[in-house]
């Protein structure tokens, strides 16, 4: 009964990117979960379209990782993260570098995806700097992008109402974004039209002087503002320019990480090796946090000069590499091995891909988008009210017992990888009944 049991006050909770005054009035609460569902407390099964928020990429209630956090909580509760550690961070590094090509091999831990940017930014900074570039104090975002929340992460995220209140970081520009609704409208994959757009750089590195820029992040797929589906070759010219002129190139990888694309990183799937990628959510299957950056040897490398007693990068959290973190990634890890789960999104696409496109004939669809285990659905807004077609579909598909993600008039799917094509028919099958009335 105690799981299942309603907070008495909803006021002291100040809820993260919520309209709390709205939420508070009619709250939708889980209590647990399982595999693809969610429970709420009001004891509707609820089936999971959304890996939680995008994380949950081995399903629910997985008992190895419960396991492995519990007996490391017994074993090792703590250790300083600075001067300091313990060997299951180390295992955790090069796991995770495994995954990734070449010589991505080096690992710096943060707690989350926020945290996983600063610190990739910094350390594209001080990279130039320990080579004597130290010029090179420029960053390159793009419009629609999201960073996480702190302040590097808003200067080159590409959200105007995240950005508005705050000076952010000076010195950053932006691409544009790569969706054009009238050229790509209804792509199936990835779309045909927009390499071009790649080629704003060129633009934005005369602007500024080439040597006056550090590098560029870009999400591989843009997933927060409506699952923006990288154009045919727009990566691979980005990369060229990046290394033309002596850019580092970032992938933010914090949602396409861990199989969502039906490969271990966006990397893969695209064939195209930046100089850092940022990681988080999957990569302990969203039960503990954890983020952090893969970085290439040669910037690794730079850092490790002068003398060894002193710290080559001043920066880190409390948090850096913590044991439990650590513990859930290797189960984590462990899983997405064992039960192949990162293959298991790439054989699925095909059918996910088709479910997606068998919305067309719905009323108010602008656009279907897929790329991987993941959708896009773009309805048209309802005249002076953005979004509200899109909630007011959220809402009822979270009371017909489906989880999806709403951003303005976009609804976006990510289930978790262990979906089964039976679920992606019932997921599609309820969404079908709730956009006919919205
Ligand atoms: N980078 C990217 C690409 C992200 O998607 C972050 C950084 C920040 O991660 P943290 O762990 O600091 O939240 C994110 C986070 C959504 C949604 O509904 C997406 C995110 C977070 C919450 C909701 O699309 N992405």
């Amino acid at each position: 009964m105690a799981e299942t049991a309603r907070p008495n006050d909803l006021d002291s909770y100040w809820m993260p990117f919520t309209a709390n005054r709205q939420f508070k009035a009619k709250p939708r609460l889980m209590a647990s979960a399982e595999g693809m569902h969610y429970r709420s407390t009001d004891g509707r099964k609820i089936l999971d379209g959304t890996a939680g928020l995008w994380c949950v990429n081995a399903g629910h209630g997985r008992r190895e990782i419960a396991e492995a956090v519990h007996r490391q909580l017994l074993a090792l509760d703590y250790a300083p993260a600075f001067q300091m550690g313990h060997p299951a961070i180390f295992e955790t590094a090069s796991r995770i570098a495994a995954l990734l090509p070449g010589d991505l091999d080096h690992v710096f831990f943060g707690n989350s995806g926020s945290e996983a940017v600063e610190t990739a930014l910094k350390i594209a900074l001080a990279y130039h700097r320990a080579r004597g570039d130290g010029a090179r104090t420029r960053l390159i975002g793009r419009e629609r992008a999201y960073h996480g929340v702190g302040f590097g992460g808003i200067s080159v995220g590409g959200i105007a109402g995240n950005r508005k209140l705050y000076a952010g970081i000076p010195g950053v520009d932006h691409l544009p974004h790569t969706f054009d609704l009238a050229r790509q409208a209804f792509s199936r994959g990835q779309p045909e039209w927009g390499a071009e757009l790649a080629d704003e750089l060129e633009r934005i590195a005369a602007l500024h002087d080439p040597s006056t820029i550090a590098a560029v992040i870009v999400e591989p797929m843009a997933g927060s503002t409506g699952v923006l589906v990288p154009p045919k070759g727009y990566l691979k010219r980005l990369k060229a320019i990046c290394e033309k002129h002596g850019f580092l190139l970032i992938f933010d990888e914090v949602i396409t990480g861990f199989g969502r694309l039906g490969a271990s990183f966006g990397v893969e799937l695209f064939g195209i090796v930046p100089d850092m990628v940022c990681f988080a959510k999957g990569v302990t299957n969203g039960c503990v946090p954890m983020g952090g950056v893969v970085v290439k040897k040669p910037i690794y490398d730079a850092f490790m000069q002068g003398p060894e007693n002193l710290i080559e990068f001043a920066h880190g959290y409390t948090y850096s590499g913590h044991p439990i973190a650590a513990a859930a990634a290797l189960a984590t890890l462990d899983i997405y091995a064992k039960e192949d789960l990162f293959n298991r999104a790439k054989s699925l696409a095909p059918y996910w891909e088709d479910a997606v496109h068998a919305m067309k004939d719905l009323p108010n669809i602008v656009d279907l988008r897929n790329i991987g285990l993941v959708a896009g659905i773009e309805l048209a807004p309802i005249p002076s009210k953005p979004g509200a077609r899109a909630f007011d579909a959220y809402v009822k598909c979270f009371e017909r017992g489906l989880l999806v993600r709403q951003t303005g008039d976009i609804l976006a799917l990510s289930p978790p990888l262990i979906v089964e094509k039976s679920q992606i028919d019932d997921m599609f099958g309820l969404l079908r009944e709730v956009l006919k009335t919205c």
